[in-house]
This record gives C-alpha cells, sequence and structure tokens, in this order.
C-alpha cells in the first residue's frame, strides 16, 4: 500500500490509521501520545540493564511508516561520493557485524519538568532506554562509496512521512561523527531483528549523542557538501550555548545543535513512600562517551552524600545500575542522587533552563515518606488503573496525562483544579465528577 501524503493526514485526522505490529506492551508503558505513538517507559524499567523492546521507549514525529518488503528494500546512497551505492540487506550483512550496548535518550527526556513550561512531548523520566544493537559501522559503508574531499555532513530521511504540512524529518550528522567507529547503521535490538517502531529494517546509532540523530528506517543517505537547511537542524533540536533567564526568547545564532547526552541519574526506589528499616534506593545513571564512574546519594537533600554502589555491567556508553542499602526511620525525606562520569562531569544542583526543554539533567530531589501506614501502589503505574467515566472526555481532550503527572497535589487542591477546568471549558457531568477526583487523588497525589 502506498498512501500519498495528502490522504494519509486524512486517515490520520480521521482516526482509522492501523496501529503498527508493534513490539511495545501498552501495558507496561506510559501513553503519553497514542496518534502519532509517544511511549515512555515506566520507573520501574530502570530495574533492568538491558531495556527489552516490549517497554522501551518509542517516539514518532507522524507515525510509524509500513513494514517494507526487504525483498525489494535498497539502502541508496549518493551525494559526494566516488560512487553512487544501491545495496540489499545481505550487501550490508557482509560486511562485519558490530554489537555494542548504548542508551538511547531522546533529548527532550525530563521536559515535563522545567519551569517555565515548556512545550513539546511532556516526558518526565523515562523517554530513554538502554539497548544492546548490532548491525555495521557507518564508516565501513561510506568507505564503500568513497567520500569526496568536499564532503560536510551527511544528511538522513527516514521512510516516515509527515501530515498536512508538517516539515518531514531530515537530519544530518557531521562526517568527523560519521566516522566514528562506535556509529552504527543498526539492524538489530537486543539480538531480535529492529522492531517496526525502532526503525526496521535499518536506523542510525549514533553512541552518546541525543536520540534525535538516531534516525530510524533508514533508507537513502546523501552526503553533503554544505550545510542543511531543513527545519529538524536549523530551528528544532538546538539549545542556547550561554545561561539564559528562565522563560527568555533567545536569539538564533546563539543556539547550537543538540549532540552529546548529559551525565545523569535517575532515582527508581523508592517512590513516595517507604517502610521503616531497611529501604533500597536505587536507580540508573548515564552518560554522553564517558562511562559513568560514581553516584552518589543522598537522603537529606544535597546536605551529606554517600557513595551508592555501581552495578556490575558495563559498556562505554551503556547505562549502570545503582543501589544504596538505606536504614530509614519514620519522617519526611528529600533523597538526591548525582552521578558522575570518567570525564569528571556530574550533574548541576540546580536545572539551567532552556526553551524547547532539552537535556534536563539537575540532580533531581525526590520526596519520600518514611512511615508504617499503608498507602495504595501510586506512581508510575497509574496507565494500568481503569479510567473512570468520563475522564477520557473531560481531561484528555485537551492534552495528555503527563499534565496530571507531574502535579502531586491533594484531594483538596485536585478539587480546586477541577473546578478551574470546568472554568476553562472542560465538560465534566455532574455525575462523573467523583469518580475524576477519586482517580486523580489516587493517582497523582503529594
Ligand atoms: N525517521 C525518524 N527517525 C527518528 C524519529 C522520527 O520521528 N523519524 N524520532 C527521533 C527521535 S527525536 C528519537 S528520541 C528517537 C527515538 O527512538 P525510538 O522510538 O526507537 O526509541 O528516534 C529518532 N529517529
Ligand atoms: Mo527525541
Amino acid at each position: 500500500m502506498n498512501l500519498s501524503r495528502r490522504s494519509l493526514f486524512l486517515a490520520a485526522a480521521a482516526g482509522v490509521l492501523p496501529r503498527s505490529n508493534s513490539a511495545a506492551d501498552l501495558k507496561k508503558m506510559i501513553v503519553r501520545s497514542s496518534r502519532p505513538e509517544d511511549l515512555e517507559m515506566p520507573l520501574d524499567g530502570f530495574a533492568q540493564w538491558i531495556t527489552p523492546a516490549d517497554r522501551f521507549f518509542v517516539r514518532t514525529h507522524t507515525f510509524t511508516p509500513e513494514r517494507p518488503n526487504l525483498g525489494e528494500w535498497r539502502l541508496k546512497v549518493d551525494g559526494v561520493v566516488n560512487q553512487s551505492l544501491n545495496l540489499t540487506m545481505d550487501d550490508l550483512k557482509k560486511l562485519p557485524r558490530v554489537e555494542l550496548v548504548a542508551v538511547l535518550e531522546c533529548a527532550g527526556n525530563g521536559r515535563s519538568f522545567y519551569q517555565p513550561r515548556v512545550p513539546g512531548a511532556q516526558w518526565a523520566f523515562g523517554s530513554v532506554g538502554n539497548g544492546r544493537w548490532a548491525g555495521v559501522r557507518f564508516r565501513d559503508v561510506l568507505e564503500k562509496a568513497g567520500l569526496k574531499d568536499s564532503a560536510k555532513d551527511i544528511f538522513f530521511d527516514g521512510a516516515d512521512v509527515p501530515l498536512g504540512k508538517m516539515p518531514d524529518f531530515q537530519r544530518t550528522i557531521p562526517v568527523k561523527k560519521a566516522l566514528d567507529p562506535d556509529t552504527l547503521l543498526a539492524y538489530e535490538m537486543n539480538g531480535q531483528p529492529l522492531p517496526q517502531e525502532h526503525g526496521f529494517p535499518l536506523r542510525l546509532v549514533v553512541p552518546g549523542w541525543a536520540g534525535d540523530s538516531w534516525v530510524k528506517w533508514v533508507q537513502h543517505f546523501e552526503v553533503l557538501d554544505h550545510e542543511f537547511e531543513g527545519f529538524w537542524m536549523k530551528t528544532a533540536y538546538r539549545h542556547p550555548n550561554h545561561s539564559v533567564a528562565p522563560g527568555a526568547t533567545v536569539d538564533p545564532k546563539d543556539m547550537v545543535p543538540v549532540a552529546d547526552l548529559n551525565v545523569k541519574s535517575v532515582i527508581a526506589t523508592p517512590q513516595a513512600h517507604a517502610k521503616p528499616g531497611r529501604v533500597l534506593i536505587s536507580g540508573a545513571a548515564w552518560s554522553n562517551s564517558s562511562l559513568v564512574t560514581r553516584v552518589d546519594v543522598s537522603v537529606d537533600s544535597g546536605k551529606t552524600w554517600k557513595p551508592a554502589q555501581l552495578g556490575k555491567d558495563q559498556s562505554r556508553y551503556g547505562w549502570r545500575l545503582w543501589s544504596l542499602d538505606w536504614k530509614a526511620a519514620e519522617g519526611k525525606y528529600t533523597l538526591m542522587a548525582r552521578a558522575t562520569n570518567a570525564a569528571g562531569q556530574t550533574q548541576p544542583l540546580s536545572e539551567e533552563w532552556n526553551p524547547s526543554g532539552y537535556l534536563w539533567n539537575v540532580a533531581q530531589p525526590v520526596s519520600i515518606e518514611v512511615t508504617s501506614k499503608e498507602f495504595p501502589q501510586v506512581i508510575a503505574d497509574f496507565s494500568r488503573t481503569p479510567q473512570p467515566p468520563g475522564y477520557k472526555a473531560a481531561c484528555l481532550t485537551c492534552h495528555d496525562e503527563g499534565m496530571m503527572v507531574q502535579q502531586r497535589l491533594t484531594r483538596a487542591q485536585w478539587d480546586r483544579e477541577l473546578n478551574k477546568m470546568t472554568g476553562w471549558g472542560a465538560e465534566i457531568k455532574p455525575e462523573d465528577r467523583e469518580g475524576i477526583l477519586k482517580y486523580l487523588s489516587d493517582q497523582f497525589k503529594q
């Protein structure tokens, strides 16, 4: 089936696009957007070293293209090269196979925490995963084609096509990064052919760099002797090269492309409540191309720190699991974790704001209460709890649950929020109101 751009747009607008045969298990994901699919890994995903495909986050700007027939599929290579190429998957597989473990993190991971808020997918912690990628070195393919001296950037256009007037997701990476022996054209994730939503049959793997460079559904690249002027390079995925005041507008000439990831850690346990006694503080930490060498943990908002134990599994670009045993007495605590890499980079203690909300990496305070009281399990599991009647129409017409996830409010506060939203036009039927209020105050509570 070969749908035109316009018919795709009409089909998407009418909501009749078939869901791809996706590897993601929606019951294990936080659905930020279902059309196009933006799926976030919940916090419990940080307990595994390799992130399985069924809970690996998905970020698509438009939607997942149809699965191509591998017999007809070709990788086209042209531009300023000595010889254009038209490679089959078998041709690619004749080149040496390389495997590496690397973190794939969306540049917008953590965006929902920025104040003032910034538009874009409202990721919390989990638009990140640690995958085992296999394929060929990009440089081996470039060598087959032969780069001319004027080669500057490599231009990629995946098989996905935009909806309406949205610019196509087209990206470039500099020749220098393309020639890095760890930059791959990957055909496997975790020992299997790439799942459709992760770029089948071929994607770019750019270890140490943010996800926007990891182009999916690669079928063509062109070697350029000039800089590409498209929207996703010149406007999107740029951040300021100096500190800016929260909410400020930044001169475009001071905006530089997002490339390297930041050193970062996430606290996955405990969440919100713990019982007095032995409490395991644990999570994952990662960085760019420099290995995480230590994670320090504080239970007193950063006044004192203790080194966490690092997991035995490691690879240059992979994340490291970490944990610390804590003897906790009843009380309220603010936990923090702070990762440091071999290059000496460490997490800031306060986050700098930037206009698109990229590369959030503050050592984030996590408030918890140690108490012997019983609480229902609330955090990170909210997508499994059935939604009450009227909730979707009342609350999710204008925004998704990312809006609530980051707000931890009391029942009285949620009650006021419902009044405010009704004032702003949300249609809440009187008979549905109590159910919605109970859901919000159970799921997203302080
Ligand atoms: N062709 C194409 N490639 C793409 C994208 C896209 O929308 N289209 N999204 C990019 C972004 S912003 C991210 S974070 C990663 C996400 O990869 P994943 O969905 O496999 O986790 O893919 C990148 N590659
Ligand atoms: Mo992204």
